[in-house]
């Protein structure tokens, strides 16, 4: 976006915003769907300093050695490569071995952890013992968000209370208590979903839309607007092609078509909320917040009676 665009955006934002009232806005979805990697895109647009990056030094390099794990217990479970993994001594060698193109080769990325690609090609520069994180690193990071996470932001001298909830069905049972006074939800929707035979057959099944759902029907949310952030595009861009889709409904013949489909059976959910909503990659294009933080402007622009301040 261009500086002028911003400018008025601003502009915009500021005439819209009152100083001195804050607007709580609840960051939901499934585990990994991207709710961190979201607000931290929203923290750094708002406080515009970069984060203090020695502090994720072990979470990315955790997420390399959980990788090594994983690839081993999958190479296992397949039953190939077993010997060579046995007589191995590290990661290193692991990753250079045939195994993990074997794994790719028979197409079970899905079952490794996120973005494994992306720790393959950096393991050895993560694992370093005098390892900097970079800014584009913590894009790629995964640690689970355990209770409550909340932040405090300004932006366009508005505050924001910004909440994260864990997306891991024990903690989703306790999202009831945390939705009363929110001017905002953001679902994020983790679309790889859909290119995951258990999103067909198993425990994925009807998940991320049942929860929305019952988010959208819940009496202590009938006054909040609503976001929808059909996120993770690049990794449905990399595994659609030749996926199956006809198990989502007959005839879908294209990656796009069953995204667009996917797309309209959360938005029309709602006959009467208007229900905002981008398809985005979180990890892949720059300004993701200013997305966002545009759709809260127009939001709260549209709704500004009914929108309630904390
Ligand atoms: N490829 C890709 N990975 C993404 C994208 N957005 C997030 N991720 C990755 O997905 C993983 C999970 O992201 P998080 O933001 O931690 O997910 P979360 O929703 O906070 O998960 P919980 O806290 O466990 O509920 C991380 O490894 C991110 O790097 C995206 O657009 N594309
Ligand atoms: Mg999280």
């Amino acid at each position: 976006m261009g500086a002028s665009a911003s400018a008025s955006r601003r502009g915009l934002a500021n005439s819209l915003f009152k100083p001195d009232r804050e607007y709580k806005i609840l960051v939901l979805g499934c585990m990994g769907s991207g709710k961190s990697t979201l607000c931290r895109h929203l923290v750094r647009i708002a406080r515009g300093i970069p984060p203090i990056l020695p502090y994720y030094q072990h979470t990315l390099q955790n997420n390399v050695l959980e990788l090594y794990k994983a690839i081993a217990e999958l190479a296992d479970r397949m039953g190939i490569g077993v010997e060579l993994y046995e007589a191995m001594t590290g990661l290193q060698q692991l990753i250079a071995s045939p195994l993990y193109n074997e794994i790719l080769n028979r197409n079970r990325r899905p079952e490794l952890p996120p973005n494994h690609a992306f720790f393959v090609a950096n393991a050895e520069r993560i694992l370093r013992r005098d390892y900097m994180p970079t800014e584009s690193d913590l894009l790629y990071m995964y640690a689970m968000t355990v209770g409550l996470d909340q932040q405090t932001v300004r932006m366009h001298s508005a505050i924001f209370e910004l909440y994260e909830l864990p997306g891991h069905h024990v903690f989703r049972r306790k999202w009831t208590s945390f939705l009363n006074y929110t001017t905002t939800v953001i679902f994020c929707v983790d679309l790889s979903e859909l290119c995951m035979g258990a999103f067909y057959s198993g425990h994925l099944k009807d998940k991320t839309l049942s929860i929305f759902k019952d988010l959208l029907n819940n009496e202590l949310l009938r006054k909040s607007s609503f976001i929808l952030l059909f996120n993770k595009k690049d990794l449905f861009d990399e595994w659609s092609p030749g996926y199956n889709f006809e198990q989502l409904a007959p005839q879908m013949r294209s990656g796009q078509e069953a995204l667009s489909f996917y797309r309209n059976l959360f938005l029309h959910l709602s006959p009467v909320k208007k229900i905002y909503n981008h398809v985005v990659s979180l990890i892949k294009s720059t300004n993701l917040g200013g997305t966002v933080v545009d759709s809260l402007t127009t939001i709260i622009r549209s709704n500004k009676e009914n929108v309630q301040p904390l």
